[in-house]
């Protein structure tokens, strides 16, 4: 018997790829206090909150602002955001996250959503993936940012399932450490190089099945 009982999905980057859009607006944002921006520094900004994001940003541009002046850039980013994600479509879910969700509710394993974006809400509307899963906890519930465990934490205890038997997907170094910070094991989506302390790494989830993951973990 497997002891899987539960699954714990990142939303950007492993159900939608949500990066782009953030990738977007940071840029735009870098550019109009006269910065360049590139893909390589914002692979830093995945899976951190977006203060936090903002912070790196401008480390990158070598500014510093006040609280204040800070609290309105990181607005206008997301006013910027919030525009590209509104045309999102359900076209834009990640190959093979819904068949997998389908496969796993199934299969009797419990099911949420742990994301620190705020804007979590508008893109399960638009993608309509909301009734896939038993628990979404997002960046509003909790502000505490991976690499905190405290997402992943919320996310077992509403689907009612121990952290030892829960197994998260992730696609940023911060979401990995946060699950091994909540000591849960976790499947991370993208480069081994950046996720090496995940359990299992995969491109995608493309064709990618229960009994694989219960294969890969060498459970019985
Ligand atoms: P928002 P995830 C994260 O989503 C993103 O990866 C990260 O780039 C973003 O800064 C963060 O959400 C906050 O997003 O500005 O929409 O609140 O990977 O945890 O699903
Ligand atoms: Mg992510």
């Amino acid at each position: 018997m497997s002891s899987i009982k539960g699954c714990i999905f990142d939303l950007d980057g492993v159900v939608v790829d949500t990066a782009k859009y953030h990738y977007q607006a940071w840029k735009r944002l870098a550019n109009e206090l006269g910065f360049e921006f590139d893909e390589s520094h914002n692979e830093r900004l995945k899976g951190v909150s977006r203060m936090r994001s903002l912070e790196i940003l401008l480390e990158v541009g070598g500014l510093s602002f006040p609280q204040e002046k800070m609290e309105q850039l990181a607005a206008r980013k997301n006013e910027w955001y919030v525009e590209y994600i509104s045309r999102m479509t359900p076209n834009e879910i990640l190959p093979g996250s819904k068949e997998l969700l389908e496969e796993l509710r199934a299969k009797g394993i419990k099911l949420a959503l742990g994301s620190a974006s705020k804007n979590t809400p508008l893109i399960m509307d638009r993608i309509g993936l909301k009734d896939h899963f038993d628990a979404i906890i997002d960046g509003n519930i909790i502000s505490i940012a991976k690499p905190a465990p405290d997402i992943f934490l919320a996310a077992s205890k509403a689907i009612g399932v121990e952290p030892p038997c829960c197994i998260v997907f992730e696609d940023a170094e911060a979401g990995v450490e946060a699950a091994i910070n909540a000591g849960m094991r976790v499947v991370g989506i993208g480069n081994p190089q950046v996720l090496k302390r995940a359990n299992l790494v995969v491109p995608n989830l493309k064709n990618f099945t229960f009994q694989y993951l219960v294969n890969s973990l060498s459970e019985k």
